[in-house]
């Protein structure tokens, strides 16, 4: 497997759990420098023509995009340990709270969108961090409220991780980038304690990549 990766990169963050998780290691990294724009290079646009990243490579192809695409396929290739509980109600659940995260916050934030902001809307630093921070907040104030059902337990959903609790560490490390306080979500920051005492998790931190910053 070849994965197409940025130390950054939180939807990358992903899917580096999931194969943590599946005791999957990529044969290949591919650095794809975000800092730098490399992921408009056209190289990269022949793999993704979104620009993003992640993309995974399996075999002989084709390139797989978008994170939960990625990692439900992980999951239907490699079933242990499953990432989706097996009753409907649970999977729409599961994949509601990780849809929460990775299609309706962490858009909002991503290079491209704080690149428009600063470049054409002409907005200066402290107001593109008011821009993610509020959008951050949205995002856990919906999981705090969700996370109170009797549904949760240890994790997202339940005693088992599920892909909600990959997309709640990715949005945790977000939170953290984006200096927003974890205090009004005790409910959300629970669950990600719970999540970064895995060390597939751990390992999986952003900050642990080649290339990241010493914090
Ligand atoms: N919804 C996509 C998000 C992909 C995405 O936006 N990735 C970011 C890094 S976390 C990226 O590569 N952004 C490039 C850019 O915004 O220019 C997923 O979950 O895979």
């Amino acid at each position: 497997m070849k994965l197409f990766s940025f130390w950054r990169s939180l939807a990358t963050y992903r899917v580096r759990i999931a194969m943590n998780l599946k005791g999957l290691t990529p044969d290949e990294v591919v650095d794809v420098n975000l800092m730098k724009g490399q992921q408009r290079e056209e190289a990269y646009r022949k793999v993704n023509p979104m620009m993003a990243l992640p993309a995974l490579v399996d075999g002989d192809g084709p390139a797989l995009f978008e994170s939960l695409a990625i990692i439900e396929y992980l999951d239907e290739t490699h079933p242990n340990p499953p990432l989706l509980p097996k009753d409907p109600k649970g999977r729409a659940r599961v994949r509601g709270l990780a849809q929460l995260v990775a299609c309706d916050s962490h858009p909002l934030v991503v290079p491209r969108v704080r690149e428009y902001l600063e470049h054409e809307l002409k907005l200066d630093e402290p107001a593109r961090n008011t821009w993610c921070q509020h959008w951050h907040r949205a995002a856990l104030t919906a999981l705090e409220t969700n996370l109170k059902d009797k549904a949760t337990g240890k994790h997202a959903h339940g005693d088992q991780i599920t892909i909600a609790d990959i997309c709640i560490a990715s949005q945790g490390a977000g939170a953290n980038f984006f200096k927003v306080d974890l205090g009004p979500f005790p409910n959300f920051k629970r669950v990600l304690d719970a999540c970064m005492a895995n060390d597939a998790f751990a390992r999986a931190h952003p900050l642990k990549q080649p290339g990241a910053p010493a914090a």
